[in-house]
């Protein structure tokens, strides 16, 4: 029995090489030019975790059919591994690759596992073979999803149409009472915004602090599973002062400084208010360089630094690869570049919620702004 089984596998394999063959010689035969020219990579990707709590004994696991993400200067592909955790991909562009895998965590929802190799060299006609090996980092399930900071085309320096968008890529509500967001820019006579200052465990360089009204733990701010909120500067439509700007009056939320005498507050719009009564102005933030930090709010006190077990997401962006990355790394590991001052693009994640902690490879420069949806 076994030997007919191994025998109607012989065939099997035989007839497949046949047909192989075959589609050569005919492919051979005909005129028609390539499709991409210099694109017959191939990449066997392993993807694991390790699931052992001793470092010096590893047990690693493979990442069951988790979201791979392949990116070049070709663009981007969204592939799956397969139940050994095994990606194989052909027909590949010579190029550059990133490659980060994800997956959530078999049983907490609240930890997916991530992990990525960078600057890998794909030539055409050979066969690429690597390992990921990935690490569970704890998830709230709420990411920053988009930053519009550069203003829209104008010549008269306006930049007031300002939003963050965020995303809750869980399959539960989540709340944001006494949820706390941060603009990062100090701490630069020290290590930088963002750094952990004095190694224990908290970032500095807090500038602006608003938060969601009520406390953590509360639940009377709702945040629906894979839906977007708008956090705008004002929450206004700003087309009425420059055409090429957006209407930000339907926004979720609206930061609002209470110690402000001009901020503007649409009775429409919640706000978030200011935890600084230092700070007089709105929450505005750097068109091109600087640090957005959400948080549980568990720890508000910002004069100390922020807990990074509190934080809920953070993104770096700058002007130039070449400048410092300041934000602790157990926050994100990279930062990303952003569209010039005055262009009317924006930043967004690859996709919605696709958070590695790795903004250089999670995030891309889009066109135009898109308050509240993804493009
Ligand atoms: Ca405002
Ligand atoms: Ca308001
Ligand atoms: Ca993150
Ligand atoms: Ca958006």
């Amino acid at each position: 029995m076994i030997n007919q089984q191994k025998n109607i596998l012989r065939l099997l394999k035989a007839a497949a090489a046949f047909s192989a063959a075959l589609l050569i010689s005919i492919a051979g035969c005909k005129e028609t030019p390539p499709v991409m020219v210099d694109g017959d990579a191939h990449i066997e990707i392993l993807a694991v975790w390790n699931i052992s709590l001793d470092d010096s004994l590893p047990e690693y696991m493979p990442l069951k059919n988790a979201q791979v993400i392949l990116s070049s200067e070709y663009g981007l592909q969204v592939k799956q591994t397969d139940s050994n955790g095994m990606l194989n991909v052909s027909g590949l562009p010579s190029s550059t690759y990133n490659i980060s895998a994800r997956m959530q965590h078999p049983e907490d929802p609240n930890i997916i596992i991530v992990g990525n190799i960078r600057d890998i060299e794909i030539i055409s006609g050979i066969t690429y073979r690597d390992t990921i090996y990935a690490t569970p980092i704890s998830s709230f399930g709420i990411s920053i999803n988009e930053i519009y900071s550069c203003g829209p085309v104008n010549s008269i320096f306006f930049f007031f149409d300002q939003y963050l968008e965020l995303y809750n890529s869980s399959d539960s509500v989540k709340y944001l009472d006494g949820m706390i967001v941060m603009r990062v820019s100090g701490n630069n006579e020290g290590k930088g915004p963002g750094a952990d200052e004095y190694d224990d465990g908290r970032i500095w360089g807090v500038t602006y602090i608003f938060k969601f009204p009520g406390s953590p733990g509360e639940k009377n701010h709702p945040f629906y599973p894979k839906t977007f909120i708008v956090l705008a500067s004002d929450a206004v439509n700003h087309k009425s002062v420059v055409s090429t700007s957006i209407d930000l009056s339907n926004a979720d939320w609206e930061f609002y400084n209470q110690f402000s005498a001009t901020d503007i507050d649409n009775p429409n719009v919640p706000n978030l208010i200011n935890m600084r009564s230092d700070r007089t102005v709105d929450f505005l933030i750097n068109l091109v360089s600087d640090v957005i930090v959400i948080a549980s709010g568990v720890d508000s006190v910002w004069e100390d630094g922020i807990d990074i077990e509190t934080i809920i997401d953070g993104v770096e962006y700058q002007s130039n690869t070449t400048s410092a990355k300041t934000l602790d790394k157990r926050v994100d590991r990279g930062f990303m570049l952003s569209p010039p001052r005055y262009s009317g693009q924006s930043m967004q994640r690859h996709e919605p919620g696709l958070d590695t902690n790795d903004a250089s490879l999670d995030w891309e420069i889009i066109p135009y702004a898109t308050p509240g949806y993804h493009r």
